[in-house]
């Protein structure tokens, strides 16, 4: 059995090895299937692709932002985002629209925002951007249309690009690896609702609890706001167990002011300027028309750079200097915590998930090709192969948790492929030898093997085959 790849071991992990052989293989059948392996390719190599969702205004942009290391994407309380983003390393910096037939239109030349789209929001499934920043170096990010009921025409372009697109042509859809879902106190259901339909697991989904600076009381309140977002997130991440791996708290405007380099001298020795206020005293002082000592212009910066919170707790850390400041400010945001889950925990699902991907397209043109028998083979023989077991078993949880999630297959089927070493997948404690492994290996297969006689679907009985065959492998002790 293998282990999903961490960052580190990336390039040389055995389920791209595989999936570069079966590759290699399927071009050897037959000359015109050379292109299908490089287009196949082309994912394999390119990073699994994280989509940001969430309802309006929930921070999203503001955090790809952060993400990037630049204002790439619009954020401001006024203008939403229209039209679904892909942000992918790569140079020099360009932009495309790929509208709903898959024609793409170059957008005009870009720095930082784009400044106006080539079509209709419309008309464009979602808008393609190269960015050379190494900071996306590992996975492209997707920003989202928001979430939510009153903004029915960017709800439809999100669910369009990212779901109903999908079932019915791929041409203009967009396949995501991995969710980062935002949320305030607690998500909706029919966010809930949407991530599921997204096809994604409670593995490659990481919650946020976003705008943490402004939890509960915000800044006046008695409590540090992002302690008790971090308190919160926990119950949270409890509650939502079924759902996503964790909640970590966020407060991307915090990342975004200093990952974007936004933050000077001068902004710091104003903001130091205000260390001797009194918080409420503070606070109507900002609320004025001239708030002196700052004049008016310097505080509407501030606040947009670092928020009410922002402001408040870091006057005096200002004292010591910008760099003081942004370090501080950066550790407060929680964004180089998300950013180790991104590249370790979630980047490692995300990559299973891009290669069941792999396997997925492999097998639909094993429907539609001429060489069908030979294509079948190396389907079959990837799909048997120890390599990717955990691909295979990470497809099958994501069709249970759509037709039964409560099943006792659905929670087999997680414990297989969220451990990572062979006595944790069957339930085992660290310590059990060879004997134990192989005795508990057989007796699942014959526990699956019965329940596969009276399966209630078809997501159901594909999946105990499937574990069949792995308990059955790890049984015999190969
Ligand atoms: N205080 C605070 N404000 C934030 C934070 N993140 C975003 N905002 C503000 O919230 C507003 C909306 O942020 P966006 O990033 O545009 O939100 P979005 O989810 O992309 O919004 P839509 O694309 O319209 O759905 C902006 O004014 C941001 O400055 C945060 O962590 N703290
Ligand atoms: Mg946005």
């Amino acid at each position: 059995m293998t282990t999903p790849a961490t960052s580190e071991s990336r390039g040389s992990d055995p389920v791209t090895a595989r999936l570069d052989r079966a590759l290699h293989d399927l071009a050897a059948i037959s000359p015109d299937l050379i292109d299908n392996a490089n287009r196949i390719g082309s994912i394999l190599w390119a990073p699994p692709r994280v989509v940001i969702v969430g309802r309006l205004k929930a921070g999203k942009s503001t955090l790809v932002n952060a993400l990037v290391g630049a204002r790439v994407a619009a954020t401001a309380a006024l203008e939403a985002t229209s039209v679904v983003s892909i942000y992918q390393e790569g140079s020099p910096a360009r932009a495309e629209a790929v509208l709903h037939n898959g024609q793409r239109l170059r957008a005009p030349a870009i720095k930082g925002t784009l400044s106006s789209l080539p079509a209709e929001a419309d008309q464009i499934s979602y808008l393609h951007r190269w960015l050379p920043s190494a900071s996306i170096r590992d996975y492209t990010l997707i920003d989202t249309p928001g979430l939510g009921t009153l903004t029915t025409e960017n709800d439809r372009r999100t669910r369009r690009v990212l779901i109903d697109g999908f079932e019915q042509t791929r041409v203009a859809s967009v396949d995501a690896d991995a969710a980062v879902f935002l949320f305030d106190s607690a998500p909706r259901a029919d966010e809930i609702d949407f991530l599921r339909r997204l096809g994604v697991t409670p593995l490659n989904t990481l919650g946020v609890l976003s705008r943490a600076d402004g939890f509960g009381e915000g800044a006046l309140g008695v409590r540090d706001p992002l302690e008790h977002a971090a308190e919160h997130s926990r119950r949270l991440a409890a509650d939502l167990a079924g759902t996503v791996m964790t909640v970590m708290p966020v407060a991307g405007l915090l990342a975004e002011t200093t990952h974007t380099g936004a933050l000077t001298e001068q902004d710091a020795r104003h903001l130091a300027e205000l260390a001797h206020f009194e918080p409420r005293e503070l606070v109507s002082t900002l609320d004025r028309p001239d708030p002196a000592p700052l004049p008016a212009a310097v505080r509407d910066r501030l606040l947009d750079l670092l928020g009410e919170d922002g402001v408040l707790r870091g006057r005096e850390i200002a004292t010591q200097g910008a760099a003081a400041l942004n370090a501080w400010l950066a550790e407060r945001s929680g964004v180089p915590a998300l950013r180790r889950i991104l590249a370790d925990e979630l980047g490692a699902f995300a990559r299973l998930h891009r290669a069941g991907r792999i396997v997925r397209e492999l097998e639909s043109l094993a429907y539609t090709h001429s060489a069908r028998d030979e294509i079948r083979t190396v389907v079959d023989g990837l799909r048997t192969d120890p390599a990717v077991f955990d691909v295979v078993l990470l497809g099958h949880l994501t069709a249970m948790l759509g037709a039964d999630p409560t099943s006792e297959v659905t929670t087999e089927l997680r414990r297989m492929v969220e451990n990572p070493t062979l006595p944790s997948k069957l339930g085992l404690p660290s310590t059990a030898g060879p004997d134990e492994i192989t005795r508990t290996a057989l007796d699942l297969r014959a526990q699956a093997h019965s329940r596969s006689l009276s399966t209630l679907t078809a997501a159901e009985d594909s999946a105990l085959a499937t574990l069949i065959h792995v308990y059955g492998h790890v049984g015999a002790g190969r």
